[in-house]
């Protein structure tokens, strides 16, 4: 037999034990064809295998139900996720409400990412998507979470609207992403901004965390391991990169170079780094910079000033974690310990510096800021940090304002995060699932069109830009 042959071979046997082992799993109509029966496989079998593309033959979307009928009809639960395709000026690094300095942005409902899906592993997810009539071009959409080829679903043409259903099969953090026009630009579409994402809660819930401490007892070290309730306070932090020109356009020849122009953290460089409100808290002068970089920095920048994240002390917090981009993310918290880090429903490492994820990878982390303080959570790679991965966490009451907030009246009591006076970034904030604690606040924060920025605005996130200045002084 030759080495073809009997890599084919190997190919039919794992398909035929698989079917074995697991063909309960699947129904006899969804099985396609002859069953196979390796004792009598022979050479017409084997090239018919080879004909029908190889590995073709365990791919799943030869098994899926994508019906929107019958999966409405299954007895589980359907998300209804709506999303629309449009195109729009965005601002880039260095705008301002005098020089306004926009690119050619694509979004999925006017937002960078696009809005995050929420379901529990076994949930159908019904992906719509419209294109409105006068959109320039036809978008598609690939759920990963999906297990189904974009090249099924195609192009939806201006004018038009186009549905998919599947079963959210896996857990973990799915990206999603323009296709481009059937394929073809889905680069320029996906480094524009189409792009988000699909949490997919396990079935039965998330587990409790262990963090590993240490204690002594009379002179002798030993472990002291510390459990957190599952539920946790979550973040999505969906990495990418922007390749554009000086004018705004996409820059493909510089893709394909991979010289980016911004490294973004949910669709902006330095999306959470200090701005003038937090000047103001801490110096008592809005143009008095408190951190190294802060380039979205003006209350005129409204929803693109940047935001910082706040978490409380011996709280357990839960990213979910994306690259979307071409670059490797070296995630890396300075001065934390990365206690647990998921992938699909997998733990793949405790207590853990730094973990890597390739494009199109996520990744669930768990872990709890020890002490108060500011953290900065980067891609560690400092050609990124540099040009937008920066994403500063604030844990507990590092700077001591709580007297203060309290003397101000902007808070009643003392409190464990800054979170309850300025609530976190809307944008950074997902949708709740079955182990979420919700945030005591939410502000208006995001690669948003003006259009989502006040449908934010009316679902109760603060627009900090207008608040601020109101607060008595500090
Ligand atoms: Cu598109």
């Amino acid at each position: 037999m030759n080495k073809r042959i009997s890599m084919l071979f190997t190919i039919a046997a794992v398909v035929v034990m698989g079917a074995t082992l697991f063909g309960s799993t699947y129904t006899q109509t969804q099985i396609a064809g002859q069953s196979l029966d390796a004792s009598k496989l022979d050479a017409g079998v084997l090239e018919q295998i080879h004909q029908m593309g190889g590995l073709e033959l365990v791919m799943p979307s030869a098994f899926a139900e994508t019906d929107c009928k019958v999966l409405s009809s299954s007895g589980r639960k359907v998300h209804d996720f709506k999303l629309t395709g449009e195109s729009v000026d965005l601002p880039m690094l260095g705008h301002s409400a005098d020089s306004p300095k926009m690119y050619k942005a694509m979004t999925f409902s006017g937002q960078i990412p696009g809005p995050t899906v929420r379901a529990t592993q076994g949930d159908v997810i019904k992906m719509t998507l419209t294109i409105p009539a006068g959109e320039a071009t036809a978008h598609g959409n690939d759920m990963h979470a999906s297990q189904m080829s974009s090249a099924n679903f195609g192009a939806v043409q201006p004018g038009t609207s186009k549905a998919y259903c599947y079963i959210a099969e896996s857990a973990g953090t799915f990206k999603y992403h323009c296709s481009g026009v059937d394929l073809a630009a889905m680069d320029q579409h996906v480094l524009s901004g189409m792009y988000g994402i699909a949490i997919v809660d396990p079935v039965n819930g998330y587990k409790k965390l262990m963090v590993e401490k240490t204690k002594v007892d009379a002179g002798k070290v030993s472990m002291d391991r510390k459990f957190y309730d599952a539920n946790a306070l979550e973040f999505q932090l969906q990495y990418n990169q922007l390749y554009l020109t000086g004018g705004g356009f996409y820059d493909q020849k510089a893709m394909f170079q991979h010289h980016n122009s911004h490294t973004v953290v949910n669709g902006l460089p330095f999306a959470y780094v200090p701005n003038g409100v937090h000047n103001l808290l801490l110096k008592g002068d809005m143009g008095e910079n408190i951190f190294v970089a802060q380039p979205w920095n003006g209350l005129d920048l409204k929803q693109y000033q940047s935001q910082l994240l706040y978490v409380e002390n011996n709280q357990h917090v839960r990213l979910f974690v994306e690259n979307h981009g071409n670059e490797p993310v070296f995630f890396h918290i300075v001065g934390e310990i990365l206690d647990r880090v998921t992938q699909g429903n997998r733990v793949q490492s405790a207590a853990t510096e730094t973990w890597l994820l390739g494009g199109s990878q996520g990744m669930i982390v768990d872990l709890v800021f020890d002490e108060p303080g500011t953290y900065a959570a980067v891609n560690h790679d400092y050609a990124a940090i540099y040009t937008g991965a920066a994403t500063v966490f604030v844990a507990g009451d590092p700077f001591g304002l709580n007297p203060r907030l309290v003397e101000a009246g902007v808070i009643a009591a003392p409190v464990p995060s800054y979170a309850y006076a300025l609530g976190n970034p809307s944008d950074a904030v997902p949708p709740a699932g079955m182990n979420t604690i919700k945030h005591p606040a939410v502000n208006v924060h995001g690669m948003y069109t003006d259009k989502v920025a006040s449908e934010k605005q009316a679902k109760g996130a603060i627009p900090l830009w207008d608040v601020v200045p109101t607060l008595p002084p500090i």
